[in-house]
């Protein structure tokens, strides 16, 4: 009977462990900007930033760009500017540990009235950054000759899977930046989305506690005998 209790233990603990094993989760909060507001975001511009500004659809950014439809729901999120500016929006996220798989993906529109692309002076781009806003890895970003209107909307989707493991449980950012110093320049962004796949902690400390159950429970019966 007691053996019959514990094999019941350890396989449940294994199929446990099994569906536990590929656990998801989604790191970014409100990275389709369905709330209508910059929940979860902090959203900032030095110079002559308008900001990111949350477009239902209406939002007429300074500029020729014109109003756009939101990139997918309800609510997208558009860089503006009355001159050189530097807009952007950033979340900050804790690196979980034991990740088998990072997925890092958003929609953008690119509209670059500018004549041409420059870095950094009139760029758009993706970084991950520590806590003091210093660059850990840009993931994207325009580069000089690329097309200067990009309406899209643009997927965009990348690997993190070794870049997130090194930085298991620290403290990071994203960050959506779109710079200019040339004449007008919007950024659209929507849907984004950092998706990793754990195993979680207390799914190897579970197998170990009814392993060593079994082990003691053999070890006992035996002593009985
Ligand atoms: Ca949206
Ligand atoms: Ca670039």
């Amino acid at each position: 009977m007691t053996r019959l209790l514990l094999i019941a233990l350890f396989t449940t603990a294994l199929i446990f462990s099994t569906e536990r094993a590929t656990a998801s989760i989604e790191l970014i909060t409100n990275g389709d900007f369905e709330t209508g507001d910059f929940t979860g975001w902090a959203n900032s511009a030095t110079g002559a930033g308008l900001e990111f500004t949350i477009n239902g659809g209406s939002f007429n950014p300074t500029g020729p760009g014109g109003a756009l439809a939101p990139i997918a729901g309800q609510f997208d999120a558009v860089s503006s500017q009355t001159s050189s500016a530097l807009n952007l929006v950033t979340q900050i996220f804790q690196v979980p540990l034991n990740i088998t798989n990072a997925t890092f993906s958003w929609a953008d529109r690119i509209r670059n009235f500018g004549g041409q692309f420059s870095d950094p002076n009139q760029e758009f781009r993706v970084l991950i950054e520590d806590m003091a806003g210093g660059l850990i890895q840009e993931i994207f970003s325009t580069d000089p000759g690329d097309p200067l209107q990009q309406v899209g909307p643009n997927n965009r989707l990348f690997d993190l899977t070794t870049l997130l493991q090194s930085l298991a449980g620290q403290d990071i950012q994203i960050a959506f930046e779109q710079q200019d110093n040339l004449l007008y320049f919007n950024a659209t962004i929507d849907n984004v989305s950092l998706q990793v796949d754990v195993i979680p902690e207390p799914t190897a400390a579970l197998v170990w506690v009814v392993l060593a159950s079994c082990l003691g429970g053999t070890t006992l019966r035996r002593r009985f005998r």
